[in-house]
């Protein structure tokens, strides 16, 4: 199955598929590469270590849009580069937005109940596998990476540099700090735009960058798909302020700052300034710069 999905998006431009076939053909090849990757650590294991695994495999294996692989595949797609020696790198990244995930909906931090529609992680296992499950999950993605690129070892040492920083404390982590730290006294737009390219931004960022630096592609272009994925970060992110406006305008949110049609021109300048870069690449036309279209008109 993961052969047959890789070479169906490979061939992509000749079987003439459309965007949406291509996009789930991404998602069930990054479903079946976690898969296959968790189901490799089974093996005779203690009663406690099953139920860690039972507790990954529900948040990394259960839905969510795989926004961050798919577009470090469409990057590898863009380039005619093939999706598989970028894979263990974009599922490295889901990795990490799992855990991420995972200690995010925590009593200690947002305490949510539920996400994508179903009980978090900690409501159906319990606070402290939760967050073993995330440190697993944060833990291999670096393990997965210097395993998979262990032929290039400057390679995978360049990919660990690039995902431990979007990831740590000058990225994901710090971002987080920052939204903790602001919800007594809000943030004023400079700083919303610092904290959210650092939570949400950088992880996107470095999923479209990672790609290229997997590609080999040269500095100059690695540095234009750094800046899309830059863009593309913000422009996830107003997206999401926008959807979630549909109930109620969130307290430190873009429309609750701005005004919402304010933060809807705010997403179209951004999302032109993406195309750009794309059309500057000449991969205006590619299905990564649809995933950029589809990210205004998503509706989750
Ligand atoms: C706890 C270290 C730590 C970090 C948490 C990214 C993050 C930092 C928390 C997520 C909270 C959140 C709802 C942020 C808003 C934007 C966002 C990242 C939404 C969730 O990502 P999607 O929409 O989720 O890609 P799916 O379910 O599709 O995987």
């Amino acid at each position: 199955m993961l052969k047959e999905t890789q070479q169906r998006l490979t061939l992509s431009p000749k079987t003439k598929m459309n965007f949406q076939e291509i996009l789930e053909s991404c998602q069930q090849t990054v479903q079946d590469a976690m898969g296959s990757y968790w189901a490799k650590k089974q093996g005779p294991r203690s009663e406690a270590l099953q139920q860690l695994g039972r507790s990954i495999d529900y948040s990394l294996l259960g839905g969510g849009k795989r926004f961050r692989p798919v577009l470090a595949l469409l990057v590898a797609d863009a380039f005619a580069g093939g999706p598989q020696k970028v894979l263990p790198f974009a599922t490295a990244v889901e990795m990490i937005h799992t855990y991420s995930l995972i200690h995010d909906d925590l009593p200690c931090m947002d305490n949510d109940d539920f996400r994508r529609g179903q009980p978090t992680n900690h409501k159906v296992f319990g606070e402290s596998t939760a967050l073993l499950a995330g440190d697993a999950l944060l833990t291999e993605a670096f393990f997965a990476i210097s395993e998979a690129y262990s032929r290039e070892p400057q390679l995978g040492l360049k990919l660990i540099n690039l995902l431990s920083e979007a990831a740590g404390f000058s990225g994901m982590v710090g971002g987080q700090a920052i939204d903790l730290s602001s919800k007594e006294s809000g943030l004023a737009l400079q700083e919303l735009n610092l904290m959210h390219a650092l939570k949400t931004g950088a992880l996107i960022r470095v999923a479209a960058e990672g790609a290229a630096v997997v590609l080999g592609l040269p500095t100059s272009i690695q540095e234009q798909v750094r800046s899309f994925g830059q863009k593309l970060g913000l422009a996830f992110q107003l997206k999401d302020d926008l959807l979630d406006s549909a109930e109620s305008i969130e307290k430190g949110s873009f429309p609750e700052l701005l005004g919402l049609a304010e933060t809807e021109s705010y997403l179209n300048e951004v999302t032109a300034e993406a195309q750009t870069i794309l059309k500057e690449l000449s991969i205006e036309s590619s299905a990564l710069a649809q995933l950029l279209q589809m990210n205004s008109t998503r509706s989750h």
